[in-house]
């Protein structure tokens, strides 16, 4: 099936930016570009590519922390709300959900004219869905609930959201099988079908995302196998999906061998060659395995990111990049995966102090060497 979706439509102020931006800066060195000298929105946009990042509406929201809201407004074209989207903040109920975290942040985004992705419809993970709302699933009847609602969901935000996550982590990384869940149970496959026809039916302007963590990194066969058959199965099936999201949450291994390097080409070459288009989701770095020493782990991080962005943007099909949060202090990777000595730690493109950081060189380095992209609005 011929995807719908040609790509983010760029505002007129965002083309200006970026060209502007071309002007004033293409001549210098790499180097004389201090840290938040132009912001990273525009030398995406100069590309054809729309930056962004998640953003809570919590206590570490940049609604809340002015300091922190000042960069992610001075940075940021797009932002997608880490969890407020999510069934376990907006409810079982479809008739009355819980849409306040999520308006603050669509709020925000229209306040400083940012468009605003959506995350998720329905995260087919049995880890995320409660006992509470398979009950509530299966006294409804599945396919019932899923329609409703996505028709509630969707509706709400109308034509706010320009792309929406339909379907988030349906394939297990183990099996490369679809996961086995409340949804599955009742429908199969048609559980996956269901959600994006109903998010074209609710959301029509809007892009339609499979989106996973399937990585370049050892391990990852299985899970990328997996994921190739599903967006195949999309395709014989003709359901209706434009791109596949890459959440790119990178660090597990550093090596990213030449060997990884063409695994991860042939994977990103067979999706594209079924005319997905690609975006990178959730970027960010896990130090884990890297040194204690600040200085060489934050050049660490930096040198990964470089080289994965180098080879991600190089893709024509590849228009939007959205961080995971921009500021070390309130990552998900404190909690998820903290660092055996201790330390934070600094997976983002901004440190504890909101100082730039060699990351978030590396992002404005990747964004001047790409190719402008072509098609894109
Ligand atoms: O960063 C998110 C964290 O705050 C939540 O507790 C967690 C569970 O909802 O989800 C995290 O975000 C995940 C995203 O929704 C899907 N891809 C993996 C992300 C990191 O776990």
């Amino acid at each position: 099936m011929k995807p719908n979706w040609q790509g983010p439509m760029l505002t007129r102020r965002q083309q200006l930016a970026g060209v502007a931006g071309g002007l004033i800066m293409g001549a210098l060195p790499s180097t004389l570009h201090a840290a938040g000298d132009e912001p990273l929105k525009d030398l995406a946009a100069r590309k054809g590519i729309l930056f962004g990042t998640a953003i809570s509406a919590g206590q570490s929201s940049p609604m809340a922390d002015p300091g922190y809201g000042a960069i992610v407004a001075r940075e940021c074209a797009v932002l997608v709300p880490e969890n407020e989207m999510k069934v376990y903040v907006l409810g079982h109920d479809p008739q009355a959900l819980n849409f306040g975290p999520a308006d603050r942040i669509a709020a925000f985004a229209r306040d400083n004219r940012m468009k605003l992705r959506g995350h998720t419809l329905l995260w087919n993970y049995g880890k995320y869905i409660s006992p509470a709302l398979a009950e509530t699933v299966r006294a409804t009847g599945a396919e019932k609930w899923l329609r409703a609602y996505i028709a509630q969901v969707a509706g709400h935000f109308g034509d706010r959201i320009y792309s929406w996550d339909v379907v988030n982590e349906t394939i297990d990384p183990k099996t490369g099988e679809i996961r086995d869940t409340v949804f599955t149970q009742a429908l199969g496959f048609d559980a996956l079908k269901i959600a994006f026809e109903a998010a074209q039916e609710h959301a029509p302007h809007a892009q339609r995302v499979y989106n996973d963590y399937m990585s370049w990194e050892v391990g990852n066969e299985t899970h990328r196998a997996g994921v190739l058959r599903l967006l195949e199965r999309f395709r014989k099936e003709n359901v209706p999906v434009d791109a596949l999201g890459i959440q790119s949450h990178l660090g597990n291994d550093g090596s990213h061998s030449k060997l990884q390097r063409a695994e991860w080409k042939q994977f990103l070459d067979r999706v594209t060659a079924m005319g997905y288009r690609l975006l990178i989701t959730e970027f960010d770095i896990n130090d884990r395995e890297m040194p204690r020493d600040i200085a060489q782990r934050d050049a660490q991080t930096a040198a990964v990111a470089k080289s994965y962005l180098d080879q991600m943007l190089a893709y024509p099909q590849l228009d939007q990049l959205l961080c995971w949060g921009l500021w070390d202090k309130h990552s998900w990777l404190n909690g998820f995966a903290p660092r055996a000595d201790g330390l934070p730690q600094r997976p983002l493109p901004y440190d504890d102090a909101l100082k730039p950081k060699p990351l978030r060189a590396a992002i404005a380095d990747a964004l001047r060497a790409a190719p402008v992209r072509k098609g894109i609005a």
